[in-house]
């Protein structure tokens, strides 16, 4: 840890970007892309606009209201993954250990480069590749850790590119806010400024055992990046995470209802999974196999979510296009993959508040009651379906035995 070094790159206001691309009359203008509906958020928008005071999260009519020439943009569906994944592509056969921390965030462990090449003149050239590459405007932050990387991006942006040695940590850390430290929220915030600490220099001349009491195990950490120290690691980047759930029947089946239902509900079951891990998935995979052993899969990509139904409704249609022969199934699975983190897109694709309310609720029930106590029964079919499922004596395989298993491991697995 000693000798880490680390570069942290995130793209500039990277949905706008990505719009700029497709229509560059956008080009120094003010734009947002968000939901558009009452409720809607602003997703990002461009620094023209965050001159008035707007930005994510901020909602849609406040917005409009501090920027009313802002020109309003929902978004495009697969665009900014199409992007991500260029810039992810170019970043992954250039760095030696690279983390892909969120749609247009990476963090590089360059420590060592600097015996051979200036780390920072490696780091810029990756910049400029990726610009050159893609269009797409960048910043970066090269410092001692994680932490210190990303606030150094943070500080330099638009277009930055900030390298703070370790003898300069403390001269950059000491007059900023609180707030700027990634890990501080509104309430650590509002928690810290009611004890009159506002900037780093205060929190990092308290003592650590003083944080420690205002802010439990979480505060020790919170005084270390205030001193500019953070142990995380970079961890290698992996694309293809997924999650999924299959069954073998003990009795082949071919009541296309209770499939029906059966998929829908190990769709909820990842859904609940996908949430309580607060991710979001845009790629739906189904799978059957018949008797003889011969398997099937169809797979949809579909605007990142991480809501029952809508899996539900994708793998429904995929088990139809997929079950062709009329024979009974030995078994059947359903994958979520592209996995992201949450936060992203998520706003104007599914921009529905009330959804979101209405998850949050069934989230917290089956949290106090078990995974079971809640399920979709949206029909009487369906009811009945369930009922019908019950009779199945459905057993889950060990998915260590077969090879060519969606997922290859039950619920919690990554690929
Ligand atoms: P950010 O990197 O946080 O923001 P940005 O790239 O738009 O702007 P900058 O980095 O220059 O400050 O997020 C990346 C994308 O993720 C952003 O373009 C839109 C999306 N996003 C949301 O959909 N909702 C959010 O609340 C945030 C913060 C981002
Ligand atoms: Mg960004
Ligand atoms: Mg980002």
């Amino acid at each position: 840890m000693e000798n880490q070094l680390v570069a942290h790159f995130d793209l500039d206001t990277f949905f706008v970007s990505c719009e700029r691309l497709v229509d560059p009359t956008l080009n120094g203008k003010a734009v947002i892309v968000g939901g558009t509906r009452s409720r809607g958020v602003v997703s990002t928008c461009s620094y023209e606009t965050r001159a008035f005071g707007v930005h994510s999260g901020m909602p849609m009519a406040q917005a409009l209201r501090l920027c009313p020439q802002a020109i309003v943009l929902k978004g495009t569906s697969g665009l900014y993954g199409k992007y991500s994944k260029m810039v992810t592509d170019i970043m992954a056969a250039e760095a030696p250990v690279l983390e892909k921390a969120s749609i247009d965030e990476f963090y590089l462990d360059v420590s060592g480069l600097e015996q051979n090449f200036g780390t920072y003149k490696w780091v810029c050239a990756l910049a400029d590749k990726v610009t050159n590459e893609t269009g797409l405007p960048i910043s970066f932050g090269l410092s001692t850790n994680k932490t210190m990387a990303k606030m150094a991006t943070n500080a330099g942006k638009p277009n930055g590119r900030l390298y703070i040695p370790p003898d300069k940590v403390k001269a950059f850390l000491n007059p900023l806010p609180v707030s700027d430290i990634p890990m501080v929220g509104k309430s650590t915030c509002a928690k810290l400024n009611s004890l009159g600490i506002y900037k780093i220099k205060q929190l990092a001349e308290m003592s650590p055992e003083a944080v420690e009491n205002i802010f439990g195990k979480y505060g020790k950490s919170l005084w270390r990046k205030a001193n500019g120290v953070h142990y995380g690691k970079v961890a290698p980047y992996s694309e293809r995470k997924s999650i999924s759930v299959e069954r073998t029947f003990f009795q082949n089946t071919y009541d296309i209802e209770s499939l029906q239902t059966l998929i829908g509900q190990m769709c909820e079951k990842l859904a609940f999974q996908l949430r309580s891990e607060g991710k979001l998935a845009s790629c739906v995979a189904v799978k059957i196999r018949y008797p003889d052993f011969s398997t099937y899969s169809q797979q949809v990509k579909i605007p990142v979510t991480n809501y029952d139904q809508i899996f539900a409704k994708h793998a429904k249609e995929l088990l139809l296009k997929v079950y062709k022969k009329n024979e009974p199934l030995r078994l059947m699975g359903v994958r979520l993959s592209n996995l992201v983190k949450e936060g992203y897109q998520y706003d104007i694709f599914y921009d529905d508040p009330k959804l979101d309310e209405l998850y949050g609720a069934i989230d917290s029930v089956k949290g106090k009651f078990g995974k079971a106590s809640l399920q979709w029964l949206s029909s009487k079919a369906d009811k009945e379906a369930v009922k019908k499922e019950k009779r199945f004596n459905l057993n889950r395989t060990d998915v260590n035995s077969d090879p060519d298993l969606i997922g290859r491991k039950n619920i919690k697995g990554k690929d």
